[in-house]
């Protein structure tokens, strides 16, 4: 039986964006076993006193492929352990997500979950124009912590009739590119998490000129 041994974190992904935008549902719908720490807080939201819930996610999947070109697959780490026999001799890397509150008052849990991140998923609410000035403090927030880490930024919640397009999002928030997503669907947040990773493999394969085989090498390690 092969054993393949998983470096840790091969990749790891920082994924913000406002409060109530979708980051946890697509850290689960990823990862099933996502561990999600949540916690009712006092707190004041736009002026008033209530109780909110804060928290933030990490979740292990594997983004897994046939040969360096091909887009892949993204399997929830438990399920690739279990089936790995099934992915011998695929290229495989162990991608850590992590998802941070995304209130902007708690930028000191996101400072912290910041450091040695790959690359970054911005997620926005597409149907709910009044987060807009939220998301772009984040984004604003974003850029300067993070300069020119790879960045995805989605539009999520396309499956709802009032989803904004994604190319109005990009318009509101002033940048280049914008994905579709609606978190509760697996395949969209796959797509979504595999642009990233091919942005971020491109920018380390830029860095050391190493060959993709090489640069994924250490999974063939037994
Ligand atoms: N219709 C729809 N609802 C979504 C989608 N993503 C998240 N939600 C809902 O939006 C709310 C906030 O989502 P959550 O993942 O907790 O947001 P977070 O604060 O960014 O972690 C929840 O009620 C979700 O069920 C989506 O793509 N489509
Ligand atoms: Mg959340």
């Amino acid at each position: 039986m092969a054993v393949h041994n998983l470096r840790s974190y091969d990749y790891k992904v920082y994924v913000t964006g406002p409060f109530q935008a979708g980051k946890t549902t697509m850290i689960h719908t990823l990862d099933p076993d996502t561990i999600s720490v949540e916690r009712k807080l006092r707190d004041q939201y736009r002026g008033e006193e209530s109780t909110t819930t804060t928290g933030f996610d990490l979740g292990r999947v594997i983004w897994a492929r046939k040969s360096a070109e091909s887009a892949g697959l993204i399997i929830p780490k438990n399920e690739f352990l279990r089936e790995r026999d099934e992915y011998y001799a695929w290229l495989a890397k162990e991608v850590e997500l992590r998802g941070v509150p995304g209130q902007l008052h708690f930028k000191f849990v996101r400072d912290t979950m910041r450091i040695n991140s790959n690359g970054v998923l911005l997620i926005v609410d597409s149907s709910d124009p009044a987060m807009i000035g939220d998301a772009s403090a984040i984004l604003a927030e974003t850029l300067a912590a993070f300069g020119n880490l790879p960045m995805v930024v989605i539009a999520n919640k396309q499956d709802l009739p009032e989803s904004a397009y994604p190319f109005q999002v990009s318009t509101w928030l002033g940048v280049r590119e914008t994905i579709g997503m609606s978190a509760k669907d697996k395949e969209s947040c796959k797509d979504a998490l595999i642009l990233l990773l091919r942005k971020i493999e491109g920018v380390l394969m830029n860095r050391t000129s190493r060959t993709p085989e090489e640069s994924t090498l250490p999974f063939q390690q037994i």
